[in-house]
């Protein structure tokens, strides 16, 4: 059985096994999740994750030296971030227009005075894209700050490219520490259905099947969101942008999306997405190197849309019309969020707080949410790494059309 049916049928395991021992018997689950799952899990997040910080790291320097003149890089960096920018935007408008028609704040009772939630007060986004440059590079990595690591990994990638033959030695370092950590990921990936199963039913079972019924209306509309957003906006990129099948990219990406989905971690799932990108979609790795690990950190479209439908439910379940210039404004402050979201598990319901704020709606309305935001963040990761992906396939293939033109320019 290949490596992507083994992961599918971890998850659908982990959901079977999660949901029957949470109905079931809640004991055997306790001392099962205790002793089985939540180990196996963590073995592999933390698997993952430990790769993460030298992967991008090697694979920007490699993405922005790669990519050969400055010209190339910037260019690609515009097509990039205006990808990102249109497709996040769109994906709120969907959540916040399905939202309008379906009414999932009416939907029932909901227990607005017992609401209540603890905003951690979010970084605003200006200092987020303020405090791009690091200060100490070694403590951005020591720290995780993807941001920083980026910038400094393409300052490296430049003068690589800048100093050539000079540099040679060192061009050739890095591309074999890129070499290792995308042997190492192939390694890892060998554990991902057990990690997969772990991760799933420990997710699963301690959300019970009670807090799942309760949040159905909620839950249809972010899920339906995220189905629609992906079958329109990534599968017209692949056949409209990028003239290739929808079909084939989607199929070609499940192993990176059901990482994402049993991780809800887009950083950890990161050396996952890029080598299927890279290995099974043929993304180019300059592309692959330099689109996904700033996708990962600065593009959440399922984020956003969760972000929309959340706003939105909590103002029709307190029973608040929003005027047309609020909806606008959710949009920029959801855009924001998105991009200040970092990828790692419920980050995205943080930064929901300022949206909330945005227009003056009470953040303790995150209270009514809170219970089924762990499942919902697995779906959101799986469309946030998605959307990086189908950006590098559709930046590899006008790239590939402009090389080919170019080089018919100069016969
Ligand atoms: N789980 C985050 C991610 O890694 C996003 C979120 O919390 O919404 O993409």
């Amino acid at each position: 059985m290949n490596l992507t049916l083994k992961i599918i049928s971890a998850l659908i395991l982990g959901v079977v096994v999660g949901l029957t021992l949470n109905l079931t018997a809640p004991d055997v689950f306790t001392v099962l999740n205790t002793y089985l799952f939540v180990p196996i899990g963590q073995l592999f997040l933390s698997l993952i994750s430990m790769l993460v910080v030298p992967l991008v790291f090697f694979s920007i320097i490699l993405g922005a030296a790669g990519l050969g003149d400055p010209q190339k890089l910037g260019r690609i960096g515009l097509k990039t971030v205006v990808y990102f920018l249109a497709t996040t935007c769109f994906a709120i408008i969907i959540g916040l227009l399905l939202s309008e028609i379906v009414q999932p704040g009416t939907a029932g009772d909901f227990d607005t005075e017992g609401a209540e939630f603890n905003a951690v007060e979010a970084p605003p986004v200006s200092e987020t894209l303020m405090n791009i440059i690091p200060k100490n590079p070694i403590s951005a990595m020591a720290e995780g700050n993807m941001l920083q690591i980026i910038v400094f990994a393409v300052f490296i990638g430049l003068a690589l490219t800048a100093l050539g033959e000079k540099t040679k030695g060192i061009f050739t370092l890095v591309e074999q520490g890129n070499d290792i950590m995308m042997y190492l990921v192939g390694l890892v990936m060998k554990f991902a259905p057990y990690g997969t199963f772990g991760l799933i039913a420990t997710a699963i079972g301690s959300q019970g099947f009670s807090a799942i019924r309760a949040m159905g209306a909620y839950m249809l509309v972010v899920v339906a969101a995220l189905i629609i957003h992906s079958v329109i906006t990534y599968g017209g990129t692949v056949a409209f942008l990028a003239k290739k099948s929808p079909i084939w990219f989607f199929k070609n990406f499940v192993p990176a999306m059901t990482v994402a989905f049993s991780t809800s971690s887009s950083n950890a799932t990161l050396p996952v997405s890029m080598d299927v990108a890279q290995k099974r979609l043929k993304v180019p790795e300059p592309i692959s190197s330099f689109v996904q690990p700033l996708g990962a950190t600065i593009n959440m479209d399922g984020t956003a849309i969760m972000q929309g439908v959340a706003t939105m439910f909590i103002a029709q379940a307190y029973g608040i019309d929003l005027t047309m210039g609020e909806l606008v404004t959710v949009v920029l402050t959801a855009l924001l969020a998105s991009i200040g979201t970092a990828g790692v598990p419920g980050v995205g319901l943080i930064m929901l707080a300022m949206v909330l704020s945005s227009v003056n709606l009470p953040v303790e309305g995150i209270g009514l949410i809170l219970g089924i935001d762990r499942v919902l963040d697995m779906a959101r990761t799986a469309v946030n790494i998605t959307g990086d992906a189908a950006c590098a396939v559709y930046v590899a293939e006008t790239e590939k059309n402009n090389n080919i033109k170019r080089q018919r320019a100069e016969i």
